[in-house]
């Protein structure tokens, strides 16, 4: 098989930039370990920036998004029991985010490849890229029982935290920067609606919690947890419980409780791989970067090296300058550097670790005090959280 591009995932990040690859004009493959029905309904993101609801409007993907995601114009910080609402619109010049699920976001670009793109192909799991650093680079893969090779201009590896792209980078040239977090969240879906019209944010001494939502009828909640911790060890009273405590307000504001439907736990961590590039390789989204989610970046991250890449590539096309697709990696890794830092800082204004001192805890409310009192550090995060410009 050869191709233009062939894309390792599809993640977000695979199935958008094979959608603008196809409206550039430009040939591509994906290949994709799971089936559509697993990729379609992995939980995660949930949170869309405002510069991703563009793009994806702009692919000519955002009709679903516009009739059933919820424009979001502001969150709720919780701490000491007070609630403090930080308005987007207002610090931004009028910025907002979108709530409209990953596993919806994926969808709807499965739906659009298929019916208008090149092929898709699933339960095809790419063992190695060869040739990274040739003309001609490879993706061996296994599709339908046998071993096949994807010949092609450009490989980009969006196959995600576990994938195989980012092996072919050499390791003498690879820098791994590393953040782990002594915690993890422990998420929830139910049937319930939404006990806020907007996320919710808790500091508490017994740990961080998370209001989020799916739809006006479905909750998402999550819970700071030790690490380690099986998602079984918690029965859904004790979760219920446990986030009524962590959200609980001096005004009696009130948590309703429904049916878990499902509950797994996630590892939290910092990691960024430099470069993001080699060759004819270039890596996008989890494979290259991770985030802890407090900030809600991954996905939108992913987005951004995306459409970095597909830029560049049609910039290549059209003048025949390799300027843009060598200047990959650090325009990415600018974007890519500010996420990490609002993600920590996010992480660590709102979570407790387990040493945490006295000390740190009275910081850490001074920190949210400064937030809720000074619009100067208010407009930092609201700025952050509702996303940095693409260059
Ligand atoms: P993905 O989504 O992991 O997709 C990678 C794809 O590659 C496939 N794959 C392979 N295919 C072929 N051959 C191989 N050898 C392969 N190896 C792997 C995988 O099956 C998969 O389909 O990476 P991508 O596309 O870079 O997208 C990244 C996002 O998924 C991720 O950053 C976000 O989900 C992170 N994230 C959030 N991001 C946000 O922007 N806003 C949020 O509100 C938000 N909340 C979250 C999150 C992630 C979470 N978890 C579970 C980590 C909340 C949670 C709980
Ligand atoms: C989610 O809805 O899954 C979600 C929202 C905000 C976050 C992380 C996850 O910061």
């Amino acid at each position: 098989m050869r191709t233009t591009v062939g894309i390792i995932g599809a993640g977000p990040a695979g199935l958008l930039l094979a959608r603008l690859l196809h409206n550039a004009g430009i040939e591509s493959v994906v290949l994709e370990s799971r089936d559509r029905e697993y990729v379609e309904h992995r939980q995660r993101a949930g949170i869309l920036e405002q510069g991703t609801v563009d793009v994806l409007r702009a692919a000519g993907a955002g009709a679903r998004m516009d009739r059933e995601g919820l424009r979001h114009d502001g969150i709720e910080l919780r701490f000491d029991r007070k609630r403090h609402r930080v308005d987007f619109p207002a610090l931004t010049g009028g910025r907002s985010v979108m709530v409209y699920a990953q596993t919806e976001v994926c969808k709807d670009l499965i739906a659009l490849q298929l019916a208008e793109g090149g092929p898709l192909l699933f339960e095809a799991e790419a063992l190695a890229v060869e040739g990274a650093d040739s003309g001609s680079p490879r993706v061996r893969f296994r599709y339908q029982g046998r071993e096949d090779v994807l010949e092609c201009d450009y490989v980009v590896g969006c196959d995600g935290f576990w994938g195989v792209a980012r092996a072919a980078v050499p390791a003498e040239l690879t820098r791994v920067f590393e953040r782990a977090y002594p915690f993890g969240w422990l998420g929830i879906l139910a049937d319930v609606p939404p006990s806020h019209d907007e996320l919710v944010y808790a500091r508490h001494d017994r740990g961080f919690a998370l209001l989020s939502m799916r739809s006006p009828s479905v909750s998402r909640l999550y819970l700071q947890v030790p690490e380690g911790t099986d998602a079984e060890d918690w029965s859904d009273e004790e979760i219920w419980d446990e986030l009524e405590r962590r959200f609980e307000t001096t005004d009696g504001w009130r948590l309703d409780r429904g049916t878990i439907t499902q509950k797994s736990v996630t590892p939290m961590r910092s990691w960024v791989h430099e470069p993001m590039r080699y060759g004819r390789l270039f890596l996008a989204g989890d494979a290259a970067h991770i985030v802890p989610p407090t900030g809600a970046k991954g996905l939108n991250l992913a987005v951004g090296d995306v459409v970095t890449f597909a830029r560049a590539l049609t910039y290549e096309k059209e003048t025949g300058s390799a300027e843009l697709l060598d200047a990959y990696s650090e325009t990415c890794l600018r974007r890519v550097w500010q996420a990490e830092r609002f993600s920590y800082d996010m992480t660590t204004l709102l979570h407790r670790t387990p040493d945490a001192t006295p000390f740190e805890d009275r910081l850490q409310v001074a920190r949210l005090d400064r937030i809720a009192g000074a619009r100067s550090a208010e407009t930092d995060l609201a700025e952050g959280y509702t996303g940095f410009p693409l260059e």
